[in-house]
């Protein structure tokens, strides 16, 4: 059966929009996810990792798929290493040119080494919250209990 999941979006290095937009371009071309919707692409500031890295553009994808959790991780690395993705040369939450990262998956709660969902740090981060918000206000975070927008509220989204 299909789930609907949503995809985070982040690039800070290149070509920071086209790359994302290439990505979701190959995810939808090689067949196995299927696009529903798109959040704005938004600039944000870096949130850890090294000083003096670049802005992100970050975005939200809603999707729909037949993939396992673990294979739609699969998928998604796939696509960041064909967009121009190096993990050899890379810091922890340093400058990438594409992070495809699982936030929502229905109601899916897993934790093994490889995967943790919902994403174990999106419930902070406003660069997550605010264009995952526009596709998904009502959706309920499957551990906190609440609401997507309750959640953007808790981490100060609402304030400018
Ligand atoms: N992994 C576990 N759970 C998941 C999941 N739900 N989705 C594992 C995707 N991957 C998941 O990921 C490291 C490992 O996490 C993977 O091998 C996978 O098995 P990665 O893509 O190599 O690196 P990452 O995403 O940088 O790791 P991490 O620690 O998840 O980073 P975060 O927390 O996602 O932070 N600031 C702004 N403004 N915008 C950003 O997009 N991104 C980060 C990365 C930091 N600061 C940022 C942004
Ligand atoms: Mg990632």
């Amino acid at each position: 059966m299909a789930s609907k999941a949503y995809i985070g979006l982040g690039s800070n290095l290149g070509r920071r929009q086209e790359t994302l937009r290439r990505a979701l371009d190959l995810l939808g071309k090689r067949g196995r996810v299927h696009l529903r919707a798109l959040s704005q692409m938004i600039e944000t500031a870096p949130t850890g990792g090294p000083t003096g890295q670049g802005d992100f553009i970050n975005a939200v994808a809603e999707i729909e798929t037949d993939l396992e959790p673990g294979a739609l991780l699969a998928e998604l690395q796939q696509v960041e290493n064909l967009c121009g993705r190096d993990r050899s040369s890379e810091l922890r939450w340093g400058p990438r040119t594409c992070d495809l990262d699982i936030l929502l998956m229905g109601d899916l709660v897993m934790r093994s080494p490889e995967l943790t969902v919902p994403h174990p740090r999106m419930h902070q981060r406003l660069f997550v919250l605010r264009p995952l918000a526009q596709l998904a206000p009502q959706v309920v975070h499957p551990v906190l209990g609440r609401t997507v927008a309750q959640l953007l509220a808790e981490a100060g989204g609402g304030r400018k």
